[in-house]
């Protein structure tokens, strides 16, 4: 071989080289979530309503001796509806979004996301961590608890918290809404969900929620309940509006 066929050689495998790592930057863009500054974002808020009669809610039936258990009563977070009948505990995400405000520092928000072990109870019940960031696991009774992912497609972690361990720290890779458990106490569930972007919000006792700095545009919002499900409604944001939303759960 002359020593010029090298040299088209090596021009041609450079060049293949360059075109596929172009491709595959292209599509680890096209995949991933974009953080940016957003200017006149809008604002969307809305609330979670309930079809059906108020629930009761159903007081745990407490079975261990461990004194810290039966300090406060206990009661289901399954489903947590007001008199007004607004549901507490949904989650409201934008689907697919793939441009808009950054992930708040931890340096911002140094408290959140955290998750504790208090009165034998996990408390936030629902607790939103971005994919890859830091979700603290604290564990505030003095008693052995242990934190249970039930994943499907983060591994699964099964994380022994003994009294004298006060802080532990997990983190996700994929999107996921995860249930929690402890196996000492059965009642213990949480949920943690896994977030591709920060537009993510947990509806409070009012079942309301907001997400703001939202770039204009159209989107479709998802709402995900534990046990009444999941629905979806579009939604258009413009610059510096307040759009309103109403979503309606069924009973069961
Ligand atoms: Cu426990």
């Amino acid at each position: 071989m002359n020593r010029q066929k090298i040299q088209i050689i090596l021009v041609f495998v450079a060049l293949l080289g360059l075109a596929a790592s172009t491709a595959f930057a292209q599509s680890a863009k096209k995949k991933g979530y974009q953080a940016q500054i957003v200017k006149n974002g809008g604002t969307i808020v809305g609330v979670v309503h309930y079809d059906g009669p108020t629930p009761t809610p159903q007081r745990v039936d407490v079975k261990t001796k461990e004194d810290i258990c039966h300090a406060d009563p206990i009661y289901s977070e399954e489903l947590v509806v007001s008199d007004d009948k607004e549901v507490q505990w949904a989650v409201v995400s934008i689907k697919g979004i793939r441009l808009g405000k950054p992930f708040a520092k931890p340096s911002e928000d140094k408290d959140k996301p955290t998750i504790d072990q208090i009165g034998c109870r996990f408390e936030p019940h629902i607790a939103v961590v971005g994919l890859g960031q830091p979700l603290k696991v604290l564990n505030s009774d003095g008693i052995l608890h242990n934190v249970h992912t039930y994943s499907k497609k983060n591994r699964p972690k099964n994380i022994a918290m003994p009294g004298v361990i006060k802080e532990t720290k997990l983190k996700f890779r994929r999107p996921e809404h995860i249930k929690v458990k402890c196996d000492i106490h059965p009642w213990m569930v949480a949920y943690i969900v896994v977030a591709e972007h920060p537009y993510y919000e947990v509806t409070d006792e009012k079942g309301a929620f907001e997400l703001n700095d939202v770039p204009p545009g159209t989107y479709t919002l998802s709402l995900w309940h534990e046990t009444l499900g999941q629905v979806t409604q579009q939604v258009t944001v413009k610059p510096g509006e307040e759009a309103r939303v109403e979503f309606t759960l069924s009973a069961k």
